[in-house]
């Protein structure tokens, strides 16, 4: 049986999400334990003789045996083949190097030690992992945000827009890995839990490190109130009574998995609108950093609709929020601008059935000569979409050719405005502006489903009221 069968099985059998750590350090050991010919072995037998029925898996950590020296390496030998074949082991081993070192690292994990998964460093890629991932039976941890206060320095370093523990979670998804996240990062949890909705995500903290065990599991829990593995090591095996410490973890960590099901089932679905801006969000059109507008502004927030294409289910959702502001009004034709308009403006085009006009960015020199593509006639309305509004004024300059080919132009639809003066812009010129979504309303709803931390929105928000006083 594979390592996620084996875990997924103890954890019907045993009730519980409970890792416990087996972390010997022959100092803290009880003084008689240190006259036994073999202290760690005979400390590490007597926690998991006491707690095996309690526990989903075990995970010794190799440096504290490799501290040891070869006893230590023997004992912890001895403790993985004393350990019950149904209790899977992970090896805290925190492995990465190139790949035929890798290689080497595989085998020592899973065929000298005999674990059953193992944790692995993302920091040299993926062919480091490979080797670790072509054990099929086996499972792969990927260490994505840990639990100790300089966790931050790399693992929250904004690259593409995005901390780099969400990449390396996409990652994850991607090769097919397991993660680790600290239970002291709640928020980092629950941004991951969103990348990776079904994944495996072992989580270190809870206990001598003083994560809050209900934050986690309201943070990581999937679907199911499963897919966490609670790990616990000091505070259990150095406490007097560690199958009293293990049973109240196990029975502390149920009690919250039910509080997560009973709040999850009286929250309410999320509207279409929350959906779009959270399927944007997945799609990494929402980016965070320092970015320069087209109005020479520097924004800490960047909406990229062009990637919109890259996602067809997403766009058929958004070309049916098009349609529901598009169905009341009244037109002959919809125009789109380029380009980001223009995928944009066939899908709703498709979706409604209506024909679509375009004014050409550039003007052809040879051909047609057209500035306007499409069939329209004279004195027919189009309601102009676009993808996003700021201020405005691209929406004018694109208007300015439809009106001089005679077209009627009343409504323009966008998907996010902004909220940067665009309104306003327009009404002065007699257009009125329609918009799914409005920036303010997606930080909010990123913020409360936890894809942006409310610092985040604070300063999105702190740079929107900027930016409007200058109006
Ligand atoms: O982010 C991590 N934090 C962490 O504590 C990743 C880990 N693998 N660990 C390990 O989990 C740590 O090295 C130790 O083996 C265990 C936590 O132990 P304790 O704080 O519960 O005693």
């Amino acid at each position: 049986m594979g390592f996620f069968d084996k875990l997924s099985s103890l954890i019907k059998q045993n009730d519980s999400l409970l890792c416990v750590g087996l972390d010997p350090h022959p100092p803290r050991f009880p003084s008689a334990l240190l006259a036994e010919p073999d202290p760690i072995f005979a400390f590490n037998k007597s926690i998991i003789d006491t707690t095996s029925d309690l526990v989903c898996a075990y995970k010794p950590n190799i440096a504290f045996y490799e501290a040891e020296g070869l006893a230590g390496l023997q004992a912890l030998k001895k403790t993985i083949d004393y350990i019950p074949h149904k209790i899977p082991v992970i090896l805290d081993a925190k492995r990465g190097d190139i790949g035929s070192t890798a290689q080497a690292y595989a085998r020592a994990a899973f065929e000298v030690w005999g674990a059953d998964a193992v944790t692995v460093n993302p920091y040299l890629g993926h062919d480091a992992l490979q080797p670790f991932a072509e054990y099929e039976d086996k499972g792969v941890f990927l260490l994505c945000h840990t639990s100790n206060a300089g966790a931050g320095d790399f693992q929250d370093l904004i690259c593409d827009g995005r901390p780099l523990h969400e990449i390396v979670a996409q990652k994850a998804l991607e090769w097919g890995l397991a993660l680790v996240v600290g239970a002291t990062y709640p928020e980092a949890l629950r941004s991951i839990r969103a990348i990776a909705p079904q994944g495996w995500i072992l989580v270190p903290g809870i206990g001598a490190q003083g994560g809050d065990l209900e934050e986690a599991l309201a943070a990581g829990l999937d679907g199911e109130g499963q897919g966490l593995i609670i790990n616990a090591s000091r505070s259990i095996i150095y406490s007097e009574h560690p199958r009293k410490a293990a049973t109240e973890l196990r029975d502390r960590i149920n009690r919250g998995r039910q509080q997560v099901q009973v709040r999850r089932e009286r929250t309410p679905p999320l509207s279409l609108k929350e959906q779009l801006t959270l399927a944007l969000y997945d799609l990494g059109c929402v980016r965070f950093g320092d970015f320069t507008l087209v109005s020479g502004q520097h924004s800490p927030i960047y909406l990229d609709l062009r990637l919109l294409v890259s996602s067809p289910q997403t766009m058929r959702k958004v070309a049916q929020a098009y349609a529901q502001i598009l169905r009341p009004l009244s037109f002959d034709r919809l125009a789109a601008i380029p380009y980001a308009a223009l995928p944009i403006g066939t899908a709703v085009a498709m979706e409604m059935d209506v024909p679509l006009v375009y004014p050409r960015k550039e003007v052809k020199e040879y051909g047609t000569g057209r500035r306007i593509e499409g069939g329209f006639e004279e004195g027919e309305r189009v309601i102009v979409l676009d993808d996003l509004i700021t201020t405005g004024l691209s929406k004018l300059r694109a208007i300015a050719p439809l009106e001089e080919a005679g077209l009627v132009v009343k409504d323009v639809v966008v998907l996010v405005d902004r909220e940067q003066g665009g309104t306003q812009e327009l009404a002065h010129d007699g257009y009125k502006l329609h918009a799914i979504l409005r920036l303010t309303e997606m930080l909010h709803t990123l913020t409360r489903r936890g894809r942006m931390s409310p610092q985040q929105r604070d300063e999105v928000l702190a740079f929107l009221a900027r930016s409007n006083e200058h109006e």
